[in-house]
């Protein structure tokens, strides 16, 4: 496997590559690397090398299934490809036309979520965030350049502290922002206009994966009447929760939670450090795609219209 798609690998699994939407496109440019790197003629050789590349990108994080996507995308251009007899040469252009155009869709629905989201932010409203989501955030920056007044709390979302990327985001583009811990969340929400946030994965039903703590946030917004908003393009979409299949929740290291010193001093400690929780569809009040303004009930359309009522089976990436 070509070493610059095992670096992109290793930075994913440490975070410093992150945001499901960058994942997405991340993984679309290393089975781009992966394939104009190939040396080789045997179009059986190479499509069996691309499937394996798959395989271990997605063994870097299990929820956020924009990766899992991304990768279906790629990989469903090149089974055709291959169907249909193309040589290696031919192949690699398929890859490499596919995973431009992932990319460039999913650059294109930020930028349509941030246009048709901004419209739902008056002036002078109060919007809580959590995490660093770069689509929930494309919202908020649009409603500003057009405008309009707007202040935000940010969470600081431990144990990774992505609330701080947050802040330097929104003050960069001269926002009003306000760190908070995350267990403030109950105070400070009441004074908001809306909570926004975006997805690693939105099931079948409704229900939407994301960063640690945004479910307490969405129960806490509903208790104190406020709009639950998630920004989440289609290729969050995980279409295995067709079957029921639940969505995975990454878990952590644990020495992101507690230092080492601290765990062998506290001998018989036990640490758990599940990186996203499941926000149920009757807590969201509404779901922003790029094809528009959705309940969350209606996430099983979207799943339709992208993958048709299919039974995943075998995926792409299988042998
Ligand atoms: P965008 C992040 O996960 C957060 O959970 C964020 O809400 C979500 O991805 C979506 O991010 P992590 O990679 O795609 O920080 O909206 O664990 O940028």
């Amino acid at each position: 496997m070509d070493k610059k798609v095992v670096d992109i690998a290793e930075d994913i699994k440490s975070m410093k590559i992150r945001g499901a939407a960058k994942i997405g496109r991340t993984v679309a440019e290393a089975l781009k690397i992966e394939a104009e790197n190939y040396k080789g003629n045997d179009p059986i050789k190479f499509v069996s090398d691309i499937k394996e590349t798959a395989r271990f990108l997605i063994a870097t994080r299990p929820t956020a299934v924009s990766l899992e996507n991304s990768l279906r995308y790629v990989l469903t251009e090149l089974e055709k490809g291959h169907n249909d007899g193309r040589d290696v040469t031919s192949l690699k252009k398929i890859v490499s036309k596919a995973a431009n155009d992932f990319c460039e869709n999913s650059n294109r629905a930020l930028e349509k979520i941030a246009e048709i989201g901004s419209k739902r932010i008056r002036d002078g409203d109060v919007i809580f965030v959590n995490c660093n989501s770069s689509v929930a955030l494309g919202i908020i920056k649009k409603a500003h350049r057009d405008g309009k007044k707007i202040k935000v709390y940010a969470n600081e979302t431990r144990p990774r502290f992505q609330g701080l990327l947050t802040a330097k985001e929104l003050l960069d583009e001269g926002i009003d922002v306000t760190l908070i811990v995350d267990s403030a969340a109950r105070l400070f929400i009441k004074r908001a206009n809306h909570v926004i946030t975006g997805a690693d994965a939105v099931a079948a039903n409704g229900a939407v994966a994301n960063k640690i703590g945004t479910a307490t946030l969405a129960l806490i917004a509903h208790e104190a009447r406020v709009n639950f908003i998630v920004a989440a393009e289609t290729y969050k979409f995980n279409p295995r929760t067709y079957s029921g299949e639940l969505i995975e929740i990454e878990e952590r290291d644990i020495f992101e939670v507690i230092s080492k010193e601290d765990y062998e001093r506290l001998k018989g400690l036990k640490v758990k450090n599940p990186a996203f929780d499941i926000t149920p569809p009757e807590y969201i009040d509404l779901i922003i795609t790029e094809k528009g303004l959705i309940a969350p009930q209606a996430a099983i359309l979207v799943l339709k219209e992208t993958y048709g009522l299919g039974s995943f089976e075998k995926e792409p990436w299988e042998d």
